[in-house]
């Protein structure tokens, strides 16, 4: 049976895309065009990302550029691109993105997907170099198809998304994503405009030494939290925070270690949002053989009240996130 052979190293992911689609007999395509879609808009991102230094895209928004057009800042810029993107595609009715309040309508009734994204996360790193990342997750709609999308479609649970990825814009750009089918990494190769497997399979050690957590607001950590920290340090973990989440994220999952962003006195739900960003992670950290939670509820069966809500984050190995978990216990 072929179809059940790994691909070897170096197939591209657009070939990558269609020989797993085969695996499904009667799988009509659209999800795989969907994926195409976001690699697509994700190398156009990549490459301007790649000019900002030169060409001061970066600049604030609202600056002039030589010109004269407004220079818009990269996470608009990326917005912009990937819902053109997605709403070109065909496939996908509505967009929940970060950098827009309501929902997106496309104008494909027909679509039977939706996307829920973080165009650009990690702003504040761009300016400075330091990776940053795309964030997307794949929805099936629960509604008919022929009209737009419902907000029933939109706040679904992160277990039922068809797939995830993040696209990592570092030293190489990188896409790792997953149909609930193991998680697999393509790395780009900018002359060819391609990108290519690199990480076939990716799985997460069970275990490691790596704690990732924004320590400078340790005083407003919950006495719960707290003393996980200070467990990581008993054990002498390594300490690591880019406070790029995709490459927080992406770093834990090769080498293993527990990435964390609690809740806080100041946000008491935590920083990040569960549409775009835990769940999208979360599902990809446990087809790795990983964990994620809120200390206590599984990420991805937490019920969605609004498009951006936020949650308490650990995730990453699952010795450690189950450790978390201990400590987490005495504030549920
Ligand atoms: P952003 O969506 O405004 O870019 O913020 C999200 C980022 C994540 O990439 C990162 O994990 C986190 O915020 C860092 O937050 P903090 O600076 O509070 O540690
Ligand atoms: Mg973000």
């Amino acid at each position: 049976d072929h179809n059940k052979l790994a691909l070897p190293v170096g197939t591209t992911l657009d070939r990558f895309i269609m020989r797993k689609q085969e695996d499904f007999p009667y799988a009509t395509g659209e999800l795989s065009q969907l994926l195409r879609d976001i690699a697509l808009a994700a190398k156009i991102v990549n490459r301007e990302i790649n000019r900002s230094g030169l060409i001061d895209i970066a600049g604030a928004y609202g600056n002039r550029n030589v010109q004269g057009e407004d220079v818009q800042k990269l996470d608009v810029i990326a917005n912009i691109r990937f819902i053109r993107a997605l709403r070109n595609g065909g496939e996908v009715c509505t967009i929940i993105s970060e950098e827009e309040q309501e929902m997106i309508q496309t104008g494909n009734h027909q679509g039977k997907y939706v996307v829920a994204i973080d165009p650009l996360d990690g702003s504040s790193n761009i300016d400075v170099n330091v990776s940053i990342g795309t964030i997307f997750s794949i929805y099936r709609r629960v509604s008919p198809t022929g009209s737009e999308g419902t907000e029933q479609d939109c706040l679904q649970p992160g277990t039922h998304q068809v797939a995830a990825g993040y696209v990592i814009y570092g030293s190489s750009t990188m896409l790792v994503y997953t149909t609930g089918n193991g998680v697999n990494g393509f790395t780009y190769e900018p002359s060819l405009g391609e990108f290519f497997l690199s990480h076939p399979n990716i799985t997460i050690p069970k275990t490691g030494s790596i704690y990732s957590i924004n320590e400078g607001i340790s005083e407003s950590f919950t006495p719960a939290t707290a003393a996980f920290v200070k467990h990581c340090k008993d054990q002498n973990y390594s300490a690591r925070y880019i406070g790029s989440l995709v490459a927080d994220f992406h770093r834990n999952l090769l080498k293993g270690g527990i990435y964390m962003y609690p809740a806080t006195k100041k946000s008491p739900e935590g920083k990040l949002r569960l549409m775009y960003e835990c769940n999208t992670l979360a599902f990809i950290v446990e087809q790795a053989g990983g964990k994620s939670s809120n200390g206590q509820i599984r990420t991805m069966e937490i019920e969605p009240k609004g498009l951006h809500d936020r949650c308490p984050f650990f995730i990453g190995s699952t010795e450690l996130v189950e450790k978390a978990e201990e400590f987490m216990a005495s504030e549920f």
